[in-house]
């Protein structure tokens, strides 16, 4: 993500559950998403958002998701208005939906729980999920903005992206929106700023592009019987060398092991 030149990384709750061969439906527990997305912010130096599905529970339970996915580096987290256990937004369903109060309070709970006075709570309203229309959406929207939260993001599974105009036009809050396209893709992202929206997260395409090569090049290489003629289309292994931290790795034994004291002060130099 990084490397392609985005601002920020969403944990997604989606791929990591994918790439554990679970459904994104609350089966993983939160030391599973955090364990991923402290790898996240290891990796690299932009902003973390970590999603939080519904923060595991309770307004106690977001507090302690607050306090230990900013002690690992998170940048932002994203609760949303669903019942524990959340499904995916993509699922069927049943998409229900806590009280206003109850989410209202549970924002309230995250603003309250953060130490450092940088990090950004995220409020997502499910209710174009839940299909409970537009009115209830901005409803919602604003009762959260209201509580604190310092951005608002609304969901939506549509392929208009007309809903989602529809709502930033009588949004009325100074509070940031925010969307995720995936079904409305025809939407460019210049299109959603010019109506308003300050984010757009890009939250499944990376996963589903590797989905998507990965099957295309195994079934090739069965069917070629070899790997030569997708050579071309995979990454050559320095690459994932280079990912994997190999340049700073030999680095650090040039500096840090047992060699003689003027072949480390060259190392320093580098
Ligand atoms: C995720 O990536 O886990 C999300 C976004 O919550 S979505 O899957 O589009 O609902
Ligand atoms: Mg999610």
């Amino acid at each position: 993500v990084q490397r392609a030149g985005f601002d920020g990384v969403w944990s997604s709750g989606l791929e990591i559950s994918a790439s554990h061969c679970v459904p994104d439906a609350n089966i993983l527990s939160m030391s599973d998403f955090l364990a991923a997305t402290a790898d996240m912010t290891r990796a690299v130096s932009l902003p973390v958002i970590a999603d939080c599905d519904t923060g595991y529970g309770d307004a106690n339970n977001v507090r302690y998701a607050v306090e230990r996915h900013e002690a690992c580096g998170a940048a932002a987290i994203c609760i949303e208005d669903k019942t524990f256990p959340k499904r995916n937004s993509f699922d069927t369903g049943p998409h229900t939906l806590v009280s206003i109060a109850e989410f209202s309070g549970k924002v309230l709970a995250a603003k309250s729980a953060q130490r450092d006075p940088d990090t950004f709570v995220l409020a997502r309203t499910e209710a174009l999920i839940a299909g409970l229309g537009l009115s209830e959406a901005l409803r919602r929207a604003a009762a959260y903005a209201d509580a604190g939260a310092d951005a608002v993001l609304v969901h939506d599974r549509g392929a208009d992206p007309r809903t989602l105009f529809s709502f930033a036009e009588r949004w009325r809050r100074e509070t940031p929106l925010v969307v995720v396209p995936t079904t409305f893709h025809v939407v460019t992202a210049s299109q959603l700023e010019s109506a308003g929206i300050k984010m757009v997260i890009y939250a499944n395409q990376g996963l589903r592009a590797s989905i998507a090569a990965v099957s295309s090049v195994l079934a090739r290489i069965l069917a070629d019987d070899g790997t030569t003629k997708v050579e071309d289309c995979i990454a050559p292994i320095s690459e994932v060398l280079d990912l994997q931290g190999f340049p700073e790795l030999r680095r650090n034994e040039r500096l840090f092991g047992a060699v003689p004291l003027e072949s480390r002060r060259s190392a320093v130099g580098d």
